[in-house]
């Protein structure tokens, strides 16, 4: 794996031995350039708050087609076996499997369908790659949510990703409800960089994908946030999609209704924002948590 040794100047400096004030971002939310499926009034507040959502981006056949696929996936002995599936530590249960838009060919039509791929095109205002899939099942009564936390926080200190050029979209394929774990974001905190305290343990992957203890950020800089921002929660019925910027503040409760959480989640990267060595880790991450070809997504 060859690693681009030349790095952007390192703007988000983060994982410090001590506490470290916030950054204000200087690059945009929505970087234009390139149409899309996303009208402009939702552009504009996606620019503002960092995410939009999306009611029925998928129909209810093909949230059923999606959720016999995660079935299929979950129960298959050797990718329950596979390094790329994560399972919860208490119930043995699958929790995530990586790199899903590789394993299932259903998943690989999805990042290419105009409506996930222009919408990220759009927003990135660039062609994009996926840097990173996965599906997750947060089962009723035991799901574990996941603390606060900005991805971009993790994918610039252990992946190498230099600026926050990236979108998330989270596709619903259970109802999310206020109640079963749905995920909650700061609208508007993808502006502020939060730096996080501690050093990147070597393979920290093998516990953060599980429960992160590094790059979590103080109480002080949520209690901030949430107070500048507030808080919104992504609620909707199975077939609903939330595209969210790579900064933006989020977490999940535990979910201990009998109603699953299930989604599919996919990191669109820019092009231009190709991963260089890690900025606060001893070793990148294995690709199939952060891609490492960056070639265009093409339909
Ligand atoms: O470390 C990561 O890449 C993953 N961790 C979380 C909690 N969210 C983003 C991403 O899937
Ligand atoms: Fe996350």
């Amino acid at each position: 794996m060859t690693l681009t040794e030349t790095r952007v100047q390192d703007h988000y400096r983060t994982r410090t031995p001590e506490p470290a004030p916030t950054v204000e971002r200087p690059e945009p939310t929505v970087w234009g350039g390139i149409d899309g499926p996303i009208d402009a009034a939702t552009v504009a507040a996606h620019d503002t708050r960092g995410h939009s959502r999306y009611t029925d981006l998928l129909s209810s056949g093909e949230v059923q087609a999606f959720r016999a696929e995660l079935d299929r996936l979950a129960s298959d002995d050797e990718i329950r076996a596979d390094e790329r599936t994560i399972v919860e530590r208490e119930s043995n249960e699958v929790r995530s499997i990586f790199e899903v838009h590789r394993t299932s060919d259903l998943v690989a039509e999805l990042v290419r369908d105009p409506r996930v791929l222009d919408r990220a095109r759009q927003v990135l205002g660039s062609d994009v790659y996926v840097h990173q899939s996965r599906v997750n099942y947060m089962p009723g009564f035991k799901g574990k949510g996941f603390y606060w936390h900005s991805d971009f926080e993790t994918w610039h200190a252990e992946d190498g990703m230099p600026l926050p050029r990236a979108v998330s979209m989270s596709i619903a394929l259970t109802d999310n409800h206020p109640f079963n774990g749905g995920l909650m974001v700061l609208p508007g905190s993808q502006r502020t960089f939060v730096p996080c305290v501690g050093e990147t343990p070597s393979d920290h992957y093998k516990v953060s994908l599980t429960e992160q203890e590094i790059g979590v950020p103080s109480r002080a800089a949520i209690t901030a946030l949430a107070a500048e921002h507030g808080i919104d929660q992504f609620t909707g019925p199975a077939g609903s999609a939330l595209l969210f910027d790579s900064n933006l503040m989020h977490g999940s409760g535990n979910n201990i209704t009998p109603f699953p959480r299930s989604n599919i989640f996919v990191v669109f990267n820019s092009v231009e924002n190709p991963l260089v060595t890690p900025y606060a880790a001893p070793a990148p991450r294995p690709d199939f948590i952060a891609a490492r070809t960056f070639a265009a997504l093409t339909r």
